[in-house]
């Protein structure tokens, strides 16, 4: 897979060269291709930002150096077969938000453009124009304000890169981690078995792998219940077991007409 990053910090991006995502690199898995905006710039200054028309706080990036940073990054056939739009990953507040569905949908594309604004954001003309040459896509990871799109660019490749077949060494290891079925996952433990008076769950220890399944599933919907219980409303209730079923009415979430609904916490 190609990924650019256009930016006006590429130093931001060097922690794309460490752990899984540096070695994928190494290993011909990901083509990373750091980009510095201010290198399309034409003046003096190397300028790449200006006063928002309307008044207001804060600068806007100018159009300009934005179409001669991504104008190359079209034209650049990356992959044999059909022409494919490239995707221009716009990061910012504004955008969707960003999950595992979408880090599965971006890995399965070829090549990934991010464009990484700063201050206030980028002329909204560049983003127009960017249109006819790329699928383009503001993505936000979530609600909360950064100050530019480099760390959330970071998360975003670590989330897309590690789904890409090799650059994860156990494939198994995307299975049963968060999100992966819409769920939050199980508490992990490890030795020792006891440690400063706290003993791990005895199931843990019981060798039955069965039981152990169905007391991590548990596990499961009770911490989403608790921490994340927006995600329970997506969970299909026909899929749940007895055993599911049980679990989440101890969390206070039973099943009505096919829908997870949380119980009445006034008990009115
Ligand atoms: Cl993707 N960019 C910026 N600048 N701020 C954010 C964000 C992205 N996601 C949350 N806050």
């Amino acid at each position: 897979m190609r990924i650019d990053v256009v930016t006006i910090f590429p130093e931001y991006l060097a922690a794309l060269e460490l752990s899984l995502i540096g070695k994928a690199r190494q290993d011909g898995l990901l083509d990373v291709r750091v980009h510095d905006l201010r290198e399309y710039t034409t003046d003096r200054h190397r300028t790449v930002d200006d006063t928002p028309y309307g008044g207001g706080a804060g600068m806007v990036m100018k159009p300009e150096p934005w179409a001669l940073a991504l104008q190359p990054l079209v034209a650049e056939p990356v992959a044999a077969g059909p022409t494919v739009r490239p995707t221009l990953v716009v990061p910012s507040p504004a955008g969707e938000v960003f999950t595992q569905a979408m880090a599965h949908e971006f890995a399965s594309l070829g090549h990934l453009v991010f464009a990484c604004g700063r201050y206030e954001g980028i002329d909204e003309r560049a983003i127009e124009w960017a249109g006819e040459h790329f699928e383009v896509r503001p993505v936000s990871l979530g609600d909360y304000v950064l100050n530019g799109g480099e760390v959330a660019v970071l998360a975003m490749v670590e989330a897309v890169g590690r789904l890409i077949p090799g650059v994860v060494g156990n494939p198994e290891s995307l299975v049963e981690e968060s999100h992966a079925d819409g769920l939050l996952e199980y508490p992990v433990f490890t030795k020792p078995s006891s440690w400063r008076g706290r003993d791990i769950p005895e199931v843990l220890l019981s060798g039955n792998h069965a039981k152990i399944a169905q007391f991590r599933r548990a596990e499961q919907f009770r911490r989403t219940a608790v921490r994340r219980p927006d995600l329970l409303a997506s969970v299909d209730a026909a899929g749940l077991t007895a055993t599911d079923r049980a679990a989440l009415s101890e969390a206070g979430f039973d099943v009505v007409d096919g829908l997870l609904v949380r119980r009445d916490p006034a008990g009115s």
